[in-house]
């Protein structure tokens, strides 16, 4: 949904061109992992909603923050947060409110197609560590980061409470969408990833970044439960999405005059 604002007008008229800019109002522990315990990954960062741990993030820029569109649609912008420099769920570290929140058009809610959003943040973290997007594919086999304090298992009784760290093989999506049952629920938009059985992302691990080659790759997305033999988690293909992020990270420089 648009937002009118004076300042944003040329905001408004660039989101029916390309996405939605969430302005005052919007609207998944790793399975498997071991505990994080020192800052190795400064780029990571919490989302909040009304205080309470709601997704992962990423720090693209000293401003801004990649995660997925389903961790805010219909919020309220006003009511994120981003907590940055932390990797227990109990400290604050570096947090900052969002001025806006851009998902593009194409994001589908049914489906968690183009699940990717920017957030630009109130003020920038000077402190920031930012992670370098990878513009091309992944190729299957190979070995991935994935960085949340979502649940353990698919119970979703335990989130983490230290940040938890897994590397999961890159599943070529001809061979996710067979194990997806050829429902065409695996759009090229999507990557898979897991090692089957044993290590998988899972709700809370949600907008969190995944990590191939020192560039991030995907945003954790969804999944048929977590940690299951037969069905790899699915993460939103930056390759793939990489313009619409370049898109809202460009219309942030603009200035109104
Ligand atoms: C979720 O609902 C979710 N096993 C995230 C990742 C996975 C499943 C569900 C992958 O946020």
């Amino acid at each position: 949904m648009c937002q009118f604002s004076r300042q944003l007008v040329l905001q408004f008229i660039l989101c029916f061109a390309f996405g939605h800019i969430y302005g005052h109002q919007v609207s998944g522990r790793i399975v498997g992992g071991s505990a994080v315990t020192h800052k190795k990954y400064p780029y990571y960062v919490r989302l909040h909603y009304y205080g309470k741990f709601i997704c992962g993030g990423s720090l693209v820029r000293n401003n801004a923050v990649l995660t997925a569109a389903h961790c805010v649609e219909d919020l309220n912008v006003k009511a994120l947060s981003v907590h940055a420099d932390t990797i227990n769920l109990s400290d604050t570290g570096v947090e900052r409110e969002i001025k806006y929140a851009m998902v593009s058009k194409e994001y589908d809610a049914e489906t968690l197609n183009y699940d990717v959003a920017v957030l630009i943040l109130s003020s920038t973290i000077p402190s920031a560590s930012v992670i370098p997007l990878d513009r091309s594919a992944v190729a299957a086999g190979t070995n991935c980061l994935v960085i949340g304090h979502g649940y353990t298992k698919e119970d979703r009784k335990v989130l983490s409470q230290q940040l938890q760290e897994i590397y999961v093989p890159v599943v070529s999506r001809k061979d996710c969408q067979r194990k997806y049952r050829g429902t065409g629920a695996i759009t090229q938009y999507m990557m898979c990833a897991s090692e089957p059985g044993k290590k998988d992302s899972c709700p809370g691990d949600s907008g969190g970044p995944m990590i191939c080659n020192g560039k991030q790759a995907g945003i954790v997305s969804w999944g048929e439960g977590c940690g299951r033999v037969e069905y790899p988690g699915v993460y939103t293909d930056i390759s793939k999405v990489y313009g619409f992020i370049e898109y809202a990270l460009m219309i942030e420089n603009i200035v109104f005059i």
